[in-house]
């Protein structure tokens, strides 16, 4: 990689992602350990979400005024990530000009058209064609000066059939053809055509990886795609192992707590840093979010005292929340999160929904909860249906859903093509084919290891 050019690589950007179906958590812990990864060590880190963000985490952004985090679905390297936005002349320009810009990049002189797109490139190349073409078989034009032939209009030795891409395209989907192809610089223009930069050939066999974090989930499935082109640099989680392995050493913490947000805080006091109010305030969303208001089974004494330290960094005089308390704030995110039969079954069973993989089953699990969990009715059989097609589309042998009652404290659990070995379940069986299950609402601390038990007997 040529350090000193133009086309020496961009400092990195981190990117600090939660995972699918992005939860309250996975989106506030990746804003504040995207602020902490910035002010603790100075990294260019953004946080980045790996799906649409959900109505109770769209209530808290916005009573926040938090934009929500950047959109990042796919690790695979694109055009955006080698392009270069290369000065440019018109092609009316004398090619005294071009040359000018091609002798400072390294060989290269875009040509673009009044209107924004390109016209063509000077390179090397293009010149040496060019020369070949108006002096090779006429010897009197031998004679003209380096000062006359620069004055030509550089339209004439701009080669014009280069191959045009947008920032989004991935390379790997076109390097294999464009290696067998004569041109060696392409163009990346914008989606009305105009031009934004130039790639070379050589830069598309090596791009850099994109760097990662991930945060509220350790597993590639519940991940953004091609997880495995990135240079993944830390996994901060709370949630069962299940990673592949990785190429190089990385920083690794899982610990049983009840959010991801509250070993981002922890992180933020040891260094002694406070986290502004309105990022406070989200940590405390995701914390409170992911516990229920510290009724989930998964609540551990470290979540509690964490809420209090970010309750007294968020609930200061000026900030949005100044007039809340843990137990007011938490109460209206739950309420935020809880619209369950006003939802269509389609939205219902894929807003939480996380894949797993055990015994070579493969499966899902959607939550969604509710304040009143027995007045379902009529919807479940809906939720089934919808909970089938979801199945079929993902390729999966069986899936599951837990709607869970935060009041009540318990959960209703519906199944489509359970396998036999779930008929241990012990939960009761309700007339419409769903169970009851008295005191289970965290689908990780409880569902979910039963689950895997009897299936990996
Ligand atoms: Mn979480």
């Amino acid at each position: 990689m040529d350090k000193t050019s133009v086309f020496k690589r961009k400092s990195d950007t981190i990117y600090v992602t939660g995972h699918i179906n992005p939860d309250t958590d996975s989106i506030a812990a990746a804003t504040g350990y995207a602020w902490l990864l910035s002010e603790r060590d100075g990294a260019n880190a953004i946080a980045s979400r790996a799906g649409s963000i959900n109505p109770q985490t769209a209530y808290v952004l916005k009573w926040l005024e938090i934009d929500p985090p950047l959109l990042v679905t796919d690790a695979s390297p694109r055009f955006e990530s080698v392009m270069r936005r290369l000065d440019a002349v018109t092609p009316d320009r004398s090619l005294n000009e071009a040359w000018t810009i091609l002798s400072r990049t390294g060989g290269i002189a875009p040509v673009v058209n009044l209107d924004g797109t390109p016209f063509g490139m000077v390179t090397g190349k293009s010149m040496f064609d060019f020369l070949r073409k108006i002096i090779g078989p006429h010897a009197k034009l031998r004679e003209m000066t380096i000062a006359e032939l620069l004055d030509i209009p550089c339209r004439e030795a701009a080669n014009t059939d280069i191959p045009r891409f947008q920032p989004q395209t991935r390379i790997k989907d076109v390097v294999n053809r464009l290696l067998r192809q004569e041109a060696n610089e392409y163009w990346v223009v914008d989606e009305n055509k105009r031009y934004l930069g130039v790639v070379r050939q050589q830069d598309l066999l090596n791009p850099p990886r994109i760097k990662v974090v991930l945060v509220d989930h350790n597993e590639p499935q519940q991940s953004i795609a091609n997880l495995e082109e990135s240079e993944l640099l830390e996994i901060l989680d709370h949630h069962r192992l299940g990673n592949q392995s990785t190429h190089n050493p990385i920083k690794f913490t899982v610990d049983i707590v009840g959010s991801t947000s509250t070993l981002v805080t922890e992180q933020i006091m040891e260094v002694g840093l406070s986290a502004p109010p309105r990022i406070a305030g989200l940590l405390l969303a995701g914390l409170l979010s992911d516990t229920l208001i510290f009724s989930s089974p998964t609540t551990t004494p470290r979540d509690k005292s964490t809420a209090e330290v970010l309750a007294r960094w968020a609930f200061v005089p000026g900030s949005p929340l100044e007039d809340e308390t843990i137990q007011s704030y938490g109460q209206k995110i739950i309420k935020a999160g809880s619209g369950l039969l006003t939802q269509e079954p389609e939205v219902v069973v894929k807003t939480d929904m996380k894949k797993y993989e055990a015994a070579g089953i493969q499966f899902a699990i959607a939550q969604a909860e509710t304040t009143d969990v027995y007045d379902i009715g009529d919807y479940m059989g809906r939720l089934k249906e919808a909970l089938d097609d979801l199945k079929t589309q993902n390729g999966l042998d069986f899936a599951g859903l837990m709607i869970t009652d935060v009041v009540k404290g318990s959960s209703r659990v519906i199944f489509v093509d359970p396998p036999a070995a779930l008929d241990e379940l012990p939960y009761t069986p309700l007339g419409d084919g769903s169970f009851l299950a008295e005191g289970v609402v965290s689908r990780k601390k409880q569902l979910l290891p039963i689950i895997l038990s009897l299936l990996e007997v």
